[in-house]
């Protein structure tokens, strides 16, 4: 199906030793690994047509600007926008919601109630709470059960015509769950509400259609998609993203400026003050070529192989808990073996080339839910290998004997 080896071929990082040993590197939900066609891509706009856009009219700000827009395109494509100028560039999915949470101000009253649920990631709850704090309306929280599935009788329960806002991750970081989101974006749409989509778990895995879905916002960091940190989108409908106030004030938002009124630009531009991450920007569009490449249904299948065999030989360890058992999840195993912390075992992997996250991956209520202090986590992606699972296993084995 996938040539796992000529993949590989493609990441330069995959190919060398930490701590002496051969890298696994299983902690792609933080973020992945970046192909030499997106690092050749940022070295050849710096090396060839660095210059500002949207600005100039000498010939390398058309280039650079043209590349720019061409990756908006790109984005518009994969993600189905119905028009370029949905999609803003920003400085990754933590930006994107903030924005939204922010330009929501001024359209909330105190009472109204916006909905989240228990399994966020901490960038989708804490610029609520800010929003809550400012206007006075009130955070419900859609529970879960012991699987890590939210509860949707409850959510049923939680709306009414109060509802203003739903916000929730179609992947949670911590557990792997795919979330029902055409579902919850559907009965939220029958009280009115609108409904923001945290991206950031699902897009290296799932290829999401906006228009599909009839998501009202959708947000992403390229960064987790084989791109380069510190760019993402924020999609969001031609409509709401009109309706919102823009974020920050600067320059390229701006159609007029007089000390006495300045009127904003159009879309896409009234959201990216400032100079973005140009280089950024060409590269995440080409990082999205190297996915499409691939092909997304390629990448969950194979995906899904690794899952499916490294749950299975993680669950022979003895003492061994999965936190997140959906049958509805991405390549994502969190875990805890017995009283030992999660640090110990991922320090102790560590040193044996295997690089997984540990901790409460910015999920509080998530590790409070079960009880827990944090969970050791491994995600697997598309260049990740069977044999890899089995040195995680191997790797486990010892941390284990030895922290025991
Ligand atoms: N999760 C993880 O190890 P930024 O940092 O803005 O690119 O993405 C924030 C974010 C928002 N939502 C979800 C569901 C996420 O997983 C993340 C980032 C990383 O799980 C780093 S904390």
């Amino acid at each position: 199906m996938l040539d796992i080896k000529k993949i590989r071929a493609d990441f330069p990082i995959l190919n060398q030793q930490v701590n002496g040993k051969p890298l696994v590197y299983l902690d792609n939900a933080a973020t992945s690994q970046k192909p030499q066609v997106v690092i050749d891509s940022l070295v050849n706009y710096y090396s060839t047509i660095n210059a500002n856009i949207h600005r100039g009219v000498h010939t390398l700000s058309q280039l650079a600007t043209d590349a720019f827009e061409q990756s908006r395109i790109k984005l518009q494509q994969h993600f189905n926008a119905k028009k370029s100028h949905e999609i803003i560039f920003t400085s990754g999915t933590t930006h994107s919601i903030n924005i939204v949470a922010t330009g929501f101000t001024s359209l909330l009253q105190k009472g109204d109630e916006l909905i989240v649920s228990a399994m966020e990631h901490h960038s989708n709850i804490v610029p609520w709470q800010m929003l809550c704090e400012r206007t006075g309306a009130i955070l419900k929280v859609i529970p879960m059960n012991q699987e890590g599935e939210l509860l949707m009788d409850e959510y049923d329960q939680m709306l009414s015509n109060k509802t203003k806002l739903v916000f929730v991750n179609h992947v949670s970081n911590a557990l792997g769950t795919i979330n029902p989101i055409k579902e919850i974006i559907d009965k939220a749409h029958q009280v009115g509400a609108a409904v923001l989509i945290d991206g950031a778990q699902s897009s290296p895995h799932i290829k999401t259609d906006v228009q599909a879905l009839d998501a009202d916002f959708y947000v992403v960091s390229a960064h987790k998609m084989c791109g380069p940190t510190g760019v993402g989108i924020l999609y969001g409908k031609e409509a709401w993203l009109n309706k919102l106030p823009p974020y920050q004030g600067g320059g390229e938002m701006i159609k007029e400026v007089t000390f006495e009124k300045t009127t904003y630009a159009d879309l896409p531009h009234k959201f990216e003050a400032g100079t973005p991450n140009i280089a950024g920007v060409i590269a995440f569009g080409t990082a999205v070529d190297y996915m499409n490449s691939i092909g997304f249904d390629n990448i969950a299948a194979y995906e899904n192989e690794l899952l499916q065999y490294a749950t299975k030989k993680l669950l022979q360890i003895e003492g061994l808990k999965i936190y997140g058992t959906s049958e509805h999840k991405t390549s994502v195993i969190s875990f805890n073996i017995g009283e030992i912390h999660p640090y110990d075992i991922g320090t102790i992997i560590d040193k044996l080339g295997v690089e997984v996250r540990t901790g409460h991956h910015c999920a509080q209520p998530i590790m409070d839910f079960y009880k827990i202090p944090g969970t050791v986590r491994a995600s697997f992606s598309f260049y990740n290998t069977f044999e890899e699972v089995d040195v995680l296993y191997n790797a486990l084995i010892k941390a284990k004997m030895m922290l025991s």
